[in-house]
């Protein structure tokens, strides 16, 4: 079986290496913090390489210990999580590329199944979810430190349980409370707290934001001209995308931000009915059916031209 499998590797491996997607969101880092500390109950030391992220995740346990890079040239094992798409490992595909062996744990419809060995479960609301039932197999107790960055990856990823969250969510959420996490607080924290990064990129975005379609459609941007002047980092623009989705009559929001190096970065809302992923694969992203993105090139402009009309189609 393939979890036997991943055991196995993570036992036999000397030198593990943690990635996961650049722009990491809570998912992101509470998957790739809670399996590092797995491993390390394993007696292994593995590094998590992530090299920028929103101060928001400051409170979460071994934060400070997240590596910007590594000197290590070849891993014996490299373990993906959260990622759709090997090329979109944080920029660091590098360690991936060189490792003797790759796992690839993700929860994404569109996953590439680059691993050498894959274990994706779609149905999963977030990557840490698949955590849950995989350290109960692999025998290890799951930690009050272990439960606060999955619960994490499991709140931001639902929204605060507001979409695609199951009963096992809901059962671990009572497990961990007795284990004595604080849910209340990393309910506040990563979605009540804006950081003032946020704050003021939200406050340009809303200003430019624009109701298409009859009201059906949001529109909205951030530039790299916007983050520099407001002292973002990578993941700052968390939740921007939520601000249209949540306004009346509104199906579909759409939110760019700008790159460093791969133009603009699309995101994709949807309230209920447009298979916001099938948009996202055309233009050779992916993501889920409600929630979805990929990379583009062009103006916000132009974009926006090229989206609508394909969001358009799914319009009632
Ligand atoms: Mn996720």
């Amino acid at each position: 079986m393939t979890l036997d499998k991943i055991l196995e590797e993570i036992k036999k491996a000397e030198k593990i290496v943690i990635l996961t997607h650049e722009g990491p969101d809570g998912d992101a880092i509470g998957s790739s913090i809670a399996i590092s500390l797995a491993i390390k109950s394993l007696g292994k030391e593995p590094d998590v390489i992530i090299p920028e992220h929103s101060k928001s995740f400051n409170f979460m346990p071994e934060i400070q210990n997240l590596k910007k890079e590594s000197d290590v040239k070849k891993y014996d094992l490299a373990i993906a999580l959260d990622c759709a798409d090997a090329k979109i490992l944080n920029g660091y595909t590098k360690y991936y590329e060189n490792a003797k062996m790759k796992i690839n744990i993700d929860h994404h419809n569109s996953n590439t199944m680059y691993g050498d060995i894959n274990f994706i479960n779609p149905v999963a609301p977030a990557c840490s979810q698949i955590l849950i039932g995989m350290l109960e197999y692999f025998g290890i107790k799951i930690t009050k430190d272990m439960a606060t960055c999955i619960m994490t990856g499991i709140i931001t990823d639902t929204g605060g349980f507001s979409f695609r969250a199951t009963a096992e969510t809901f059962e671990f959420a009572a497990e961990i409370l007795r284990l004595g996490v604080n849910i209340s607080e990393i309910f506040r924290k990563t979605l009540h707290t804006k950081n003032k990064a946020n704050f003021e990129l939200s406050k340009r975005a809303m200003d430019r934001l624009e109701f298409l379609e009859d009201g059906k459609v949001s529109f909205t941007y951030i530039t790299n001209e916007d983050i520099d002047e407001v002292g973002a980092v990578q993941g700052d623009h968390e939740g921007i995308v939520e601000i249209g989705k949540n306004i009346e009559d509104v199906e579909v929001s759409i939110f760019l931000h700008e790159t460093k190096n791969k133009g603009y970065k699309l995101s994709l809302r949807s309230l209920e009915y447009v298979n916001v992923a099938d948009i996202a694969l055309m233009f050779g992203g992916g993501g889920h059916y409600k929630a979805a993105g990929a990379y583009m090139k062009g103006t916000p402009e132009q974009i926006k031209v090229k989206v609508l009309k394909e969001v358009k189609k799914q319009l009632k």
